[in-house]
């Protein structure tokens, strides 16, 4: 059996210093990790002199990683993959910077990658290179000489082709795709754009079974959408500290219904558009005032960035107009908080929850939608209110779908989720659920591994 090497900007494996539950990728990818006796690459997280990787063993699983110079970390990471790549493949034009040298120092962190990793890398290692920060890795390898089975999957969505054209450097950047024998997208629809410019681009040609050729290279390209570890998280939903969080919020909702919003901190999540739509709900609709509240959950992210402190400081002083407009002596319409919370309390307050908002402008998958549908009481479930714009919406489309961008859309959503039967909301979620549990994180490792061992 070959081993498997996983690539990704940071390693989530459980290690020494942090053993807790990582959510369900790295649960996925351990689980491999352990039986094909495999390693995880990735950045260590801390600025300095890049030297050896430092491996470490933790419940079977091995993890290796590397510091990177204070200088790349700026230009790779928070340059060209946050500021760059990120708005840019999230349909963010303005919030896209070109700068040369976040373009040099994303190469020069590629290639240092592919230094540092390639001499670690047995013959038949079956590798498998994860997101938008290590495109190039791929060609990078190959120019170490190595012929591995090479693998990318790409989180996040992908953009059309003529936002993409925008980038200086938008050949060089598909090009290197090629290198790869496999390539996987979360849905059919980023699949189909990035055929798209294959087309038009580059003159290619999209053939049968998955195979996209450009001059003499074929690779496989797949539409390939990750789930979640449905299991756990079903358990989760009714575990003690589940219970406990469930019984917190039940106590504290006074017969009100609660709605929930679980996001990173992040303008691609259609915060402000959530919390316009949820003031013109409460505008329109004064009768419904102090039936219902929004929970918002969203702890902070890529806080180096500006144009992260610019969305904080909105929703900062959005959620204030909010509830100082519409507050009462003895009642709040949106608890906003910016911290962080255990997994398994996260299911309790799903699981009571009349309604999960989930509101991204636009995501490459979204999984909040998938825990909030595992975590439901399949008796009485909660409904879910997903952006059409979000990768999940493909597979989970008996959800209540909306367009983000309209306040009204979102408004009359909450209204007739509020007034959603219970034979209706069963019906809806069924199908939902069903998705989550069979295409679930484990089926989605299966998905793209088996394509990348059939090369
Ligand atoms: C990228 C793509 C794609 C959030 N708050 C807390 C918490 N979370 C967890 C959620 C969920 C995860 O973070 C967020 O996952 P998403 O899929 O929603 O979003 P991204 O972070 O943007 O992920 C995305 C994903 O990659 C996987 O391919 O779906 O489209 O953008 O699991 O539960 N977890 C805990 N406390 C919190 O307060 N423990």
């Amino acid at each position: 059996m070959s081993r498997l090497i996983v690539i990704s900007n940071r390693v989530s494996a459980p290690t020494a210093d942090k053993p807790g539950a990582q959510g369900g990728l790295a649960v996925a990818l351990s689980a491999a990790l352990r039986e094909a006796d495999g390693v995880w690459f990735g950045w260590s997280g801390e600025t300095g002199e890049t030297g050896e990787p430092n491996f470490q063993t933790f419940d079977g699983v091995t993890s290796a990683t590397i510091d990177l110079p204070e200088q790349d970390v700026e230009e790779y990471y928070d340059g060209y993959a946050n500021r760059t790549l990120w708005p840019l493949f999230h349909y963010r034009l303005g919030l896209t910077e070109f700068e040369r040298e976040f373009q040099g120092g994303y190469e020069r962190v590629n290639r240092l990658f592919g230094d540092v990793i390639a001499p670690h890398i047995q013959s038949d290692d079956l590798i498998w290179v994860h997101d938008y920060h290590l495109i190039p890795l791929g060609w990078m390898l190959r120019q170490q000489g190595l012929t591995n089975r090479l693998g990318f999957f790409l989180h996040i969505p992908w953009p059309p082709t003529r936002l993409l054209t925008a980038l200086p450097e938008h050949r060089r950047l598909v090009d290197a795709l090629f290198a790869y024998d496999v390539v996987g997208f979360q849905t059919r629809e980023w699949l189909e754009t990035f055929h798209d410019y294959v087309v038009r681009e580059m003159g290619g040609s999209i053939g049968e079974d998955d195979l996209v050729t450009v001059g003499g290279r074929t690779i496989r390209v797949i539409a390939c959408p990750i789930g979640i570890d449905a299991d756990e998280f079903i358990a989760n939903a009714t575990s003690e500290q589940a219970q406990a969080a469930y019984t917190r919020m039940v106590e504290s909702s006074i017969g009100r219904s609660l709605i929930i919003g679980v996001d990173r901190l992040d303008y691609s999540k259609g915060l402000e558009e959530r919390f316009n739509g949820y003031q013109r709900y409460l505008e329109t609709r004064p009768d419904a005032h102090a039936n219902v509240y929004l929970l918002q959950i969203a702890p902070p992210s890529r806080a180096t960035v500006e144009s992260y402190q610019i969305i904080r400081a909105q929703l900062d002083s959005l959620s204030g107009r909010i509830n100082g407009a519409f507050a009462d002596v003895d009642w709040v319409p949106l608890r906003y908080v910016n911290q962080s919370y255990p997994r398994a309390a996260l299911a309790g307050i799903y699981r009571a929850a009349r309604i999960g908002l989930v509101t991204p402008l636009r995501d490459g998958m979204n999984l909040v939608a998938k825990e909030f549908v595992a975590a439901q009481d399949p008796e009485d479930p909660g409904v879910l209110i997903l952006s059409r714009f979000a990768g999940a919406a493909e597979q989970l489309d008996s959800a209540l779908l909306i367009n983000p961008y309209s306040p009204d859309d979102i408004a009359d959503a909450i209204d007739k989720a509020l007034a959603m039967s219970r034979e209706e909301r069963v019906a809806r979620w069924r199908p939902m659920f069903e998705n989550v549990r069979d295409e679930s994180v484990i089926w989605w490792r299966r998905c793209f591994t088996d394509s990348l061992m059939r090369v």
